[in-house]
């Protein structure tokens, strides 16, 4: 017998392959997913603890396959493998989601953690919703007994939600460059980092394009520096379309960017780089009052074939794509792991 606190919004329809893949997308794009615990987190979920008087307390992000628990009071636990149990529900309300009693609601009374132990039996979970208005995951409190929470521990609930919010949005303001909207180059090299970790864990490999637009200096120099913004940012939307789901398009610096490719060996590299170089060399990139074209450089390299860490596949790629520059730019190259270079999809210049 599941119940909705007096007042809830309407349940929100059942969301779409499309929309589910949109909500995906923007959960991968706060890069909280397998990060660490950390305070900030951890005071709130203590908070919601205290005030709704429950033993446990998470913060629980639905992902494809999994709820991933930035936070957890209570329980030891980093993850389940039940994307629909509880906060699989609560994500399609837009208010908070209560099961006074889950041992007597037919939706949940025969899951494992309900007819097992620990025996869950009473659930309240409140979504976090991002400006964009998909919904996340949870802000929630569990207990080992039916019960019920009072408007204040209701509104409480919310409220702390509200907050964990906030701080998944700060993450995001940290991570991303404010004038092209791409990861910034500390993302770069903290996301790097991280795939490589779960590369080297699942023996996937990582895939880095090393990209840098040519003669940029003519634009600000003929158009101005505002105008050479403009472009800088018509580049990276190019980019971004580009991109897949998994994939971390950053801006490295200046007009020299960065995607991270998990799972993309070297075939599919090359591939791909040569899809991003012909896109911006047909796009028509808007600068000042007009458009204009331009080409980029780009230099590949993968772990763990071009180097055994996220810094040393990164000056793998910017060797790579010097070489680029210096065999006539607007093409695509991979040095071989022993430093020779092959210039896989050359373009004359
Ligand atoms: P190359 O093909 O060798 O890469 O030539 P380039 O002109 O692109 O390279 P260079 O490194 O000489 O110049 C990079 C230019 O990018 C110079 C700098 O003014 C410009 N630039 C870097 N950051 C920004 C920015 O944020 N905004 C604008 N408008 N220009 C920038
Ligand atoms: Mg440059
Ligand atoms: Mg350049």
């Amino acid at each position: 017998m599941a119940a909705l606190p007096s007042g809830a919004a309407e349940p929100r329809r059942q969301s779409s392959g499309a929309e589910e893949s949109a909500r995906l997308s923007a959960l991968r794009g706060y890069c909280v997913l397998d990060t660490g615990r950390e305070a900030r987190f951890d005071d709130l979920t203590c908070l919601a603890s205290s005030i709704c008087e429950t033993p446990v307390s998470l913060v629980s992000l639905v992902d494809r396959e999994r709820l991933f628990f930035k936070s957890a009071h209570g329980m030891d636990v980093r993850e389940l493998p039940y994307p629909d149990f509880f906060c699989g529900h609560a994500i399609r309300q837009r208010d908070v989601f209560v099961v006074p009693d889950a041992a007597q609601d037919p939706r949940f009374a025969n899951h494992p953690l309900v007819a097992d132990s620990p025996r869950v039996r009473f659930y309240a979970g409140a979504p976090l919703i991002t400006p964009q208005d998909y919904v996340l995951g949870t802000l929630c409190v569990v207990d080992f007994v039916p019960r019920q929470l009072n408007p204040k521990q209701l509104e409480s609930l919310r409220i702390l939600a509200r907050q964990v919010m906030c701080q998944l949005e700060l993450n995001l303001q940290a991570m991303r460059d404010p004038l092209t909207e791409l990861y910034n180059r500390r993302q770069l090299e903290e996301g790097l980092h991280r795939e490589v970790l779960r590369a080297r864990r699942i023996g996937a490999p990582v895939g880095v394009m090393a990209i840098d637009v040519d003669h940029f200096k003519r634009v600000n120099d003929s158009l101005g520096h505002e105008a050479g913004d403009i472009a800088l940012r018509g580049i990276a939307e190019e980019l971004a379309l580009c991109v897949r789901e998994e994939d971390i398009a950053c801006r490295a610096g200046g007009e020299e960017f960065v995607i991270i490719l998990p799972g993309t060996g070297e075939a599919a590299l090359r591939s791909r780089a040569e899809a991003v170089r012909s896109t911006i060399e047909r796009a028509r990139i808007p600068a000042g009052d007009g458009t204009l074209k331009l080409t980029v450089s780009i230099g590949l390299a993968s772990f763990p074939a071009y180097g055994d860490s996220g810094p040393a596949v990164l000056r793998a790629a910017d060797v790579a794509l010097y070489k680029a520059k210096a065999a006539g730019r607007n093409r695509v190259v991979i040095c071989t792991p022993s430093g020779a270079h092959d210039s896989s999809s050359a373009k004359a210049a």
